[in-house]
């Protein structure tokens, strides 16, 4: 049986599509208000009708932790740290993925598909494995974080290591969805990716107590993210639940930065980076699908793209963990280095409150943080040799 009629894509433009909402309409079912929890506690603002039966593992709901230390250290008056590692499989994407395998599910799926620099792959396996469904992903060879990898092996999915880039594989997934329109396609440019991963900005507004930041910091790669953030904070404007929405700060890594010099140079066509290259390997993208609408982001909240470098990722990654006991993979470390640089532009001042968005969890790439340098050493089982290892 085929899939009854998802679209992605614009037929005139290409664009991805997005889904749009009356405004007295979406004002109405926010009014209900919200209940529950996680990313479907903001059923209202979610564009299911009557009886949906979520596929869900218990995303969102992830910490909003006030940093300790390093809010200090930078001279932030409020600093927040959003976990997003801690969803089901460690990271930001099982907000859409609940929603998109939903939609999946509702449009008579059997197959889905997604190409991956790793979290999607994990995210799409265990939402395709909850819902009964064969799981393709397409993953550039060699370069995909092994936790992440484990991940779509354990949960079954097909998984093909393309030798190539991401942007590659990410063209050769939507040719085979647009021959074959029985797979259902789990990339960003699916709509109900980013109505799910929308609900960041909601929670972040309910955890501050119904007040907004000044600036939210989050890492850039193929755009799905920021373009949803943005949503989210639009939406609560528009249904009157704030009137304040963030400055938009996206980070992306130098090797892999075609939106920050678009941004920089005030482009309005992206120039793609053709071999990008960065330690942080989940956003290794030189083609962000979604990057007309991360521009858009980034210019009408008032923020900006940014990159920066590798050694101040892995630098932002060591000290988050030992300052905040948070430990996160390289690419989220993003988010706490484009602060730190955005803070000795003057871009943000002292004054600022910022929550800044860890999209992934440490454990993901373990190998990034053998790296950081080792302070083990061995010891004989004995209480004088103990002693000496210890230096005590
Ligand atoms: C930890 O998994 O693109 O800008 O295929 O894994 O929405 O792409 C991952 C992206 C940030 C960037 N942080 O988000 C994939 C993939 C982490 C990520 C991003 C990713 P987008």
């Amino acid at each position: 049986m085929g899939i009854e009629g998802p679209m992605y894509t614009c037929p005139m433009c290409g664009e991805p599509l997005t889904i749009v909402y009356n405004k007295g309409y979406l004002k109405g079912r926010a009014l209900e208000g919200f209940r529950g929890r996680g990313v479907w506690r903001y059923s209202p603002m979610l564009p299911f009708e009557g009886d949906v039966k979520p596929v869900s593992l218990n995303e969102g709901d992830t910490p909003l932790h006030r940093s300790l230390r390093l809010g200090g250290k930078l001279g932030l008056e409020e600093l927040l740290l959003k976990n997003e590692g801690l969803n089901p499989t460690a990271s930001f994407k099982d907000r859409g993925m609940t929603v998109a395998v939903t939609d999946a599910v509702r449009r008579k799926a059997s197959r889905v598909i997604c190409a991956s620099t790793g979290n999607t792959a994990a995210s799409v396996a265990a939402y395709a494995a909850r819902a009964g469904l064969k799981s393709y992903v397409l993953v550039p060879s060699g370069i995909v974080a092994r936790g992440k990898l484990a991940q779509a092996v354990a949960y079954g999915a097909r998984i093909v290591k393309v030798r190539g880039s991401f942007d590659e594989a990410l063209e050769i997934v939507m040719e085979t969805v647009s021959r074959d329109g029985d797979i259902y396609l789990m990339n960003s440019v699916n709509p109900y990716r980013i109505e799910g991963q929308k609900t960041l900005a909601f929670e972040v507004w309910e955890q501050m107590g119904g007040r907004t930041p000044d600036w939210l910091v989050l890492p850039v790669g193929n755009a799905g993210n920021i373009t949803a953030v943005w949503k989210g904070f639009k939406e609560l404007t528009e249904v009157g639940l704030t009137q304040r929405t963030p400055h938009i700060l996206g980070v992306q890594a130098e090797g892999a930065s075609p939106l920050a010099r678009a941004f920089e140079m005030g482009f309005d066509e992206l120039v793609p980076v053709e071999n990008p290259e960065t330690y942080a390997t989940a956003i290794r993208i030189g083609k962000p699908i979604s990057w007309r609408r991360a521009l858009a982001a980034a210019r009408e909240s008032g923020g900006s793209i940014i990159s920066v470098s590798d050694d101040s990722i892995l630098e932002a990654q060591k000290t988050l963990a030992r300052m905040e006991g948070v430990f996160v993979e390289p690419a989220s470390a993003a988010s706490i280095a484009g602060l730190e640089k955005a803070m000795e532009d003057g871009l943000i001042g002292d004054e600022d409150s910022v929550v800044a968005v860890l999209t992934g969890h440490g454990l993901k790439d373990p190998d990034s943080a053998i790296r950081m340098g080792v302070e083990e050493v061995e010891a004989e089982p004995g209480p004088e040799a103990l002693a000496m290892a210890l230096g005590v």
